[in-house]
């Protein structure tokens, strides 16, 4: 907590959104009534960080669904990622694991010792014994999405099979996101808290999940590089460099950074149907579940565009006080247009004139900008009053030495 308010000493909204989370009654879940919820929220908040908070606010029709919706995809990715595990060996388990999922009593041990979530494989009939206690209709679409999703990650595991063309990379995002965004979906309909128009909207579930994926993939370049895992399309590297690695070769820092760009508007492109989908969620918890995921992407997007740390550093994260800021936020979907206009100005402000992108990257921030006005016309308000909120304790874009204080004066206070 001190740390992250030390990071935000220079953004006081910041500060002031991390002391409120600090101080809010703790209206911490209690599931020590039952032995296995409480083991399967425990491994929630081990495996995620930024979907544990959102996904346990939910309503509770569909938390328990959702959870365990997280939790079965979650050991598939486990067996996915580990590059330790022998591709003959692999394959099967990814073919299989929606059949995988109705054997009680089942567990994983394979997984190499520094698979960061064997943990919830080595304890995965807990996730089973909670999934066949759902009701059976969400049974059915988790065992769906899992057995598409399982087959599509068999396919780009296989050896020689690469992402190469843009399409492979739409392909391959949607296989392990989209198709999440295609799940939830069914269940927020399923649930009679959404309409079945959310449902039949497959293209902006799609588009949801892929907007994620897709930054994730930007942010996590090096680490991927380091494990042997390639997921930025040789159609868009390939014009830059000639091998993926020399990315990160210091001569070709342009280069590099002209892909970088490159990837930050194909991931762009989403935001029109992300805003879409959003408009269509009528349940308040359904909304700020979806919004939150979607506007700390954007906000991360925010943060590597033109960014060259990305090929030097693993962890290019944003800081904790922007997150807690951004929950906060994110309550209806007028703030959270706000929210995207507000990251759209500050990327495009950042862009390179000289770069290759510069305008694509102006085109879609003006996009982004037009369709917020006309059809969230409420959104110009919650601008001004987010840039009066971030602008705070600021004269002439100067922080001054009173806000720097007032943070040091919280800070104090958390360590004490
Ligand atoms: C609304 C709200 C949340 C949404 C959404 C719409 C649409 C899609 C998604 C969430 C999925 C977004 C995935 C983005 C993060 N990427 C990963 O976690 C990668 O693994 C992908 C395969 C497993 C997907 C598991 C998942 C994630 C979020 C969920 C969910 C299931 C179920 C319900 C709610 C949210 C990534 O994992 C890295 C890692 O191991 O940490 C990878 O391997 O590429
Ligand atoms: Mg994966």
């Amino acid at each position: 907590m001190a740390s992250a308010i030390l990071a935000s000493l220079l953004h006081p909204s910041e500060v002031l959104a991390l002391v409120q989370y600090k101080l809010a009654p703790k209206t911490k879940y209690d599931y020590s009534n039952n032995k296995t919820r409480e083991r399967l929220y425990h491994h929630l908040n081990m495996t995620s960080r930024s979907f544990a908070a959102v996904i346990q606010d939910l309503d509770d029709e569909l938390k328990d669904a959702i959870c365990l919706f997280y939790l079965v995809l979650r050991g598939l990715d486990t067996i996915e990622d580990d590059m330790t595990i022998d591709l003959e060996i692999k394959l099967p388990y990814l073919k299989t694991f929606h059949e995988i999922i109705y054997q009680k009593g089942w567990n994983f041990t394979e997984n190499g010792p520094n698979e960061k979530d064997r943990q919830l494989l080595v304890e995965f009939d807990t996730v089973i014994e909670g999934f066949l206690e759902l009701k059976p209709a969400y049974q059915t679409i988790i065992a769906d999405i899992t057995k598409r999703m399982g087959n599509g990650m068999a396919h780009y595991a296989t050896a020689g099979i690469n992402v190469v063309t843009n399409a492979d990379y739409d392909e391959y995002c949607h296989y392990v996101a989209g198709l999440v965004g295609l799940g939830l979906s069914e269940m927020f309909t399923a649930s009679g808290f959404e309409s079945p128009m959310v449902a039949e909207r497959k293209d902006l579930s799609n588009s949801m999940g892929l907007f994620l994926q897709k930054t994730n993939i930007t942010r996590d370049f090096l680490e991927d590089l380091r494990d042997n895992r390639r997921f930025w399309p040789e159609e868009i590297w390939g014009k830059y460099v000639d091998e993926i690695k020399d990315l990160t070769e210091p001569e070709n820092k342009e280069k590099a950074l002209q892909c970088l760009s490159h990837m930050v508007v194909n991931a762009m492109a989403h935001i029109r149907d992300v805003l879409e989908y959003l408009s269509m969620i009528k349940n308040k918890s359904c909304f700020k579940f979806c919004a939150i995921p979607q506007v700390m992407a954007i906000a991360t997007l925010n943060l590597l565009h033109t960014n060259y740390m990305i090929y030097t550093h693993e962890n290019v994260k944003i800081r904790k006080g922007e997150t807690v800021w951004l929950m906060k936020e994110s309550s209806n979907v007028d703030s959270v247009a706000a929210i995207f206009r507000l990251y759209a100005r500050q990327i495009n402000n950042k862009s390179n004139p000289l770069d290759p992108h510069f305008v694509d990257i102006g085109v879609i921030c003006g996009e982004i900008e037009q369709i917020c006005v006309s059809k969230y016309p409420g959104s110009t308000a919650e601008l001004h009053r987010l840039q009066a909120g971030v602008m705070a304790g600021t004269s002439g874009n100067v922080l001054t030495a009173a806000a720097v204080v007032a943070g040091a004066i919280a800070l104090k206070n958390v360590i004490a």
